[in-house]
Order: C-alpha cells, then sequence, then structure tokens
C-alpha cells in the first residue's frame, strides 16, 4: 500500500464518493465485498432491534455501533481462526463474522440460561471462547496491554499457527495510562499486535477536540516506533486493505501496527445516553451522508453486484433470521441458579459448599414477566 500522504497524517481511502474504487488501491475480491456487505446490514439490523427491545424492557442494556459497522466487518473478514480479539466498546460483531451463533450472541444480550457466560457479564459485554474473543471491556483501556500481552505470549510461544492479536480502542481511551504503556511495549518488544483506534469523534459528551492537542491520533504511534496508519473506517474496502497488510506484517514477523479508524458514532454512546444534550443534529447529519453501508451500497449497485430487488431480500431473509433468535433466546429460563457456584474453584471450598446447600434449600425467585 503506498500513498502520497503521509500514512499518519492522511486519510487512506479506496472508496470514492462517487461509488468507484480507487485504480491505484489493491482490488478486494467480490466475495469479500458481498460477505462485507451482508455482514454490514446484518449488524445494522441487530443493532436496531436490541434497541427496539431495550426500550420496550425487554433487555437492560444495549451498545450499538451504527455508523462504525465497516470496521468491525473489516476486522472479522480479515482474521484467522488462530487469531485473537480484545474489543473495547463496539466490536462484538466481530464474533459472528467468525461464526458465533447469532442465537448465543442474542442470549448474551438476555444474560439468561442461553448465555455462554451464564448471566454474569454485563448484558452485552460479549464474548466468545470458540472465536478466540475475550469480554467487551466496559473499563476503559485495559483491552490494549491484555491484546499485547496475548500478542506476546505468542511470539515466545513461536506457534507455528502464526497468530495475531488485535486489540481495540476509542478515541477517548488514548488519553487513559494503559493505551501508552502498551504502546510502548508493543513497538519494544515488535510482538504481532494490530492496534485499533476507532476514533468516532466523541467519548461519551467529550468530543476528540478536547481529548489531544495531537494533530491525529495515528501519529502519536511515532513516538513508539509503531508504523501507524490513519484510514477512513467509513470504507469497507480500505478498512479491508489496511487490516490485511497489518495483520501480514504482524504474522511475517515485522511487528505491530497502529490503525487509527477515522468514523462517526451515529447513535448514542449506549441506550443509557442522551446525544442531542451535547452535539448538533447538523453534525450528525453531515456524517450520515458518509454512511458506511450507504457508500458500500453504491460501490456494489456501481460493479452490478446490488439491485433494490435483492436488497429487499436480504433484509427480509435478516430480519427473519433476527426476530426467530429473539424468539428462541426469550424462550429460554434464567441461568440455573446453582452455576452461581461454577467455574471458579477446581473443588468447593466448605464454605461455598455451606452456602450452595442454603440457596438449594430457599424457594426460587419467580421467573421473568411472572
Ligand atoms: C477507566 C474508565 N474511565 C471512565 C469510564 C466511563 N466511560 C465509559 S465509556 C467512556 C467513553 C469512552 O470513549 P471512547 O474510548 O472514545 O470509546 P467510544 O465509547 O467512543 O467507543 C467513558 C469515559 C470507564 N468505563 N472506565
Amino acid at each position: 500500500m503506498s500513498d502520497d500522504l503521509a500514512r499518519d497524517l492522511g486519510l487512506f481511502r479506496v472508496l470514492e464518493d462517487d461509488g468507484s474504487a480507487r485504480k491505484d488501491r489493491p482490488a478486494v475480491p467480490t466475495a469479500i465485498l458481498l460477505r462485507g456487505y451482508r455482514e454490514m446490514r446484518r449488524l445494522r439490523l441487530i443493532d436496531a432491534k436490541m434497541i427496539l427491545l431495550q426500550r420496550q424492557g425487554r433487555v437492560g442494556f444495549y451498545g450499538a455501533c451504527t455508523g462504525q459497522e465497516a470496521v468491525p466487518i473489516a476486522t472479522g473478514l480479515v482474521l484467522g481462526e488462530h487469531d485473537w480479539v480484545f474489543p473495547a466498546l463496539r466490536e462484538q460483531s466481530v464474533m459472528l463474522v467468525r461464526g458465533f451463533s447469532l442465537v448465543q450472541f442474542v442470549a448474551q444480550v438476555y444474560g439468561n440460561a442461553g448465555d455462554v457466560q451464564k448471566g454474569r457479564q454485563m448484558p452485552s459485554h460479549h464474548s466468545g471462547r470458540t472465536v478466540n474473543q475475550v469480554s467487551w471491556s466496559s473499563c476503559i483501556g485495559p483491552q490494549v496491554p491484555q491484546a499485547v500481552g496475548a500478542a506476546w505470549a505468542m511470539k515466545l510461544r513461536k506457534d507455528p499457527n502464526r497468530p495475531v492479536s488485535i486489540g481495540f480502542l476509542g478515541d477517548g481511551a488514548t488519553s487513559q495510562p494503559d493505551f501508552h504503556s502498551a504502546m510502548t511495549f508493543a513497538g519494544l518488544y515488535k510482538v504481532p499486535a494490530v492496534i485499533v483506534c476507532q476514533n468516532n469523534h466523541w467519548s461519551i459528551s467529550v468530543p476528540t477536540h478536547k481529548q489531544t492537542a495531537s494533530k491525529t491520533i495515528a501519529v502519536k504511534g511515532r513516538a513508539y516506533g509503531v508504523p501507524s496508519v490513519r484510514v477512513d473506517g467509513n470504507d469497507l474496502l480500505a478498512m479491508y486493505t489496511v487490516l490485511s497488510e497489518a495483520t501480514q506484517r504482524a504474522r511475517d514477523g515485522h511487528g505491530p501496527t497502529f490503525v487509527e479508524a477515522l468514523t462517526y458514532r451515529i447513535g448514542a454512546h449506549s441506550t443509557s445516553d442522551d446525544p442531542t444534550r451535547y452535539r448538533s443534529e447538523d453534525e450528525v447529519e453531515a456524517w450520515r451522508k458518509k454512511d458506511p453501508l450507504d457508500r458500500l451500497r453504491k460501490h456494489l449497485v456501481h460493479l452490478g453486484l446490488v439491485d433494490d430487488a435483492s436488497d429487499a431480500a436480504l433484509e427480509a431473509e435478516l430480519t427473519d433470521a433476527i426476530n426467530a433468535a429473539v424468539k428462541k433466546v426469550e424462550e429460554l429460563p434464567l441461568p440455573d441458579r446453582d452455576t452461581l457456584f461454577d467455574d471458579v474453584y477446581a473443588e468447593l471450598p466448605w464454605n461455598l459448599r455451606e452456602q450452595r446447600e442454603e440457596l438449594r434449600a430457599s424457594p426460587k425467585a419467580p421467573a421473568h414477566g411472572a
């Protein structure tokens, strides 16, 4: 990949505004374009449905990534089965692209018996051991040193699968000490990590320009000796190209890459937030015009791969699958109370055995809605 501008100060793009792809960029295979489009559409529908369920009081909390879909979906498309993901707040969908079941995904929002985390996490703090993805981190920042630490372990073990560790953070998290420790370590030990900052312009109510005096976020990588690139995060093709190159560099033993993905959070920070209190509708509207799904659609229409009829069929199919998953999950009971005592001790100590017996002897709480 080459660019006229310094990669950490410019903006790497592949898609032009008219839907064409730049000729001087590597071509992205058609199968990847179509899969990416499908996954981005699915994610947008899932987010809308989960927010609706939260407003109806059927789930407690949800954090959407509307407007930012190109980043997690490109990540899922690029990663191999042995790679590990350390998400921040908006990357739970990487799991779905890597084959995690939609029913289990929805069950983690409900925290019921279908939830692989047995209802112990905050709702929506997804994780999937089968797809090497650790939990969403509500605590801002620690996932970056965790990702770098895992990458160091991969390097020390000389794992023949040559896995890569990918860690995410938001623009707000760049003000956390964890980010700086992780970058120092990553650069020094040349670990097989990719660190991706989703610069979505807001850290709840704090805009990026009040977060840092740095010209860009990507340029911070220079200080740590970590090659860095600033990329249009609303351009699936650009994200796919940059992440393919970064993961390949890591796999080939050339060390970490820091990626700033320039994007925008179209919705609220989470279902507990009201963004109209701190930002203007004009600003949101301007970013709606750069919507990553619309931009990709324009490209696919340009290539003759998508039209209104195929879109309608896709939307109907995805909506049915999401509604079916929600129905299935809502029929499940709460996690069994006994599971409270699982997974911490190989052998339960006497005091917990005693508490478990007390719990077993006590009446059960009424089920949801009873
Ligand atoms: C250590 C810590 N400090 C503060 C918070 C409160 N908090 C939750 S999300 C958030 C903003 C995060 O912004 P950013 O890193 O830009 O990610 P985004 O939400 O925009 O994806 C803050 C300050 C927290 N959860 N953890």
